[in-house]
């Protein structure tokens, strides 16, 4: 290889890294990023678009170049040359992917345990189990506490599980029990007793999500939290998000669950926290209501 094909391979590689990286900054295929998780996500969907970009555009750039230049003159009828076995083109062109796919790997997976998904169903439903009870005891003592003036109790929890990664300790969670079943989501307030299809959360307080499936198997899915997770008869699941921007997002099921899986939506909306209290105080039947009005805050 001559210096010259050399500075010309370096200069071309270089313009196509550079344009991944900007295509990757630049270009955004994603709704708008409504929970603590998401930003994670965003910037592990970054690098794989940069990849994939530098990656589309060298395959083509050498495929439509070669299809120009070493197409079949006019008048010529021959066979082309009998090229075979270059190793060293060989183990370049396994070891570039290999080594690829190995970085994606590890750092997807590094993401993914960031976000608490290598944390035990176990160990998560215990920090669940745990959040509920405060909320509940929240409701019995609140008005206690109002009296004790700012004394906020301190979240000292380990957090665990898909969601749970992004959460912060510093407010109580909002513990919530979603079933899912042909073809609708039911969400209810524990400590409230509020049953409804629609989901009602808090900007910036953490939500716990404790899901059971009737039937077959689904998946609650909010594209703007970057959140997902199945949803399984017989078989307890959790998610946890901390919602970040007010406004109304959809919840898709994400699982083919039957004939009507297309139809299986619902809408989260995150409300500011006020709001919210005020919806729970509103809606919260008035057996509960009598004993406590007050937000499980
Ligand atoms: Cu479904």
């Amino acid at each position: 290889m001559s210096i010259r094909s050399i500075t010309v391979a370096a200069l071309i590689s270089i313009i196509l890294i550079l344009a991944g990286l900007w295509v990757g900054q630049n270009v955004n295929l994603l709704p708008v990023a409504a929970s603590a998780n998401a930003p994670l996500y965003d910037q592990l969907f970054r690098v794989l678009l940069s990849v994939s970009t530098v990656l589309f555009l060298t395959i083509f750039s050498i495929l439509i170049f070669s299809l120009i230049r070493f197409r079949r003159q006019m008048f010529e009828s021959d066979d082309g040359l009998s090229l075979q076995n270059n190793l060293g083109l060989e183990i370049l062109w396994t070891a570039i992917p290999a080594v690829i796919i190995l970085v994606i790997g590890l750092y997807s997976y590094d993401i993914y345990d960031q976000m608490g998904g290598m944390v035990p169903l176990k160990k998560a439903d215990n920090i669940y189990q745990s959040g509920k009870q405060a909320a509940i005891k929240g409701l019995e003592t609140e008005q206690t506490v109002l009296v004790e003036g700012d004394k906020k109790p301190q979240d000292q929890k380990v957090w665990g599980g898909i969601g749970l990664g992004t959460i912060s300790t510093e407010n109580h969670t909002v513990p919530i029990e979603v079933t899912a079943m042909q073809f609708a989501f039911i969400f209810k307030y524990p400590s409230q007793n509020i049953v409804t299809g629609e989901l009602h959360v808090p900007v910036g307080r953490p939500v716990e999500l404790r899901m059971e499936a009737k039937d077959v198997i689904h998946a609650f899915w909010v594209p703007e939290f970057r959140l997902k997770q199945d949803i399984i008869p017989g078989q307890l699941t959790l998610l946890s998000f901390t919602p970040t921007r007010t406004g109304t997002y959809p919840i898709v099921c994400a699982e083919l669950c039957g004939p009507y899986h297309g139809g299986m939506r619902s809408q989260v909306i995150v409300d500011e926290p006020d709001v919210f209290d005020e919806w729970l105080v509103t809606n919260t039947p008035s057996t509960v209501a009598a004993n406590s009005n007050l937000s499980i805050g």
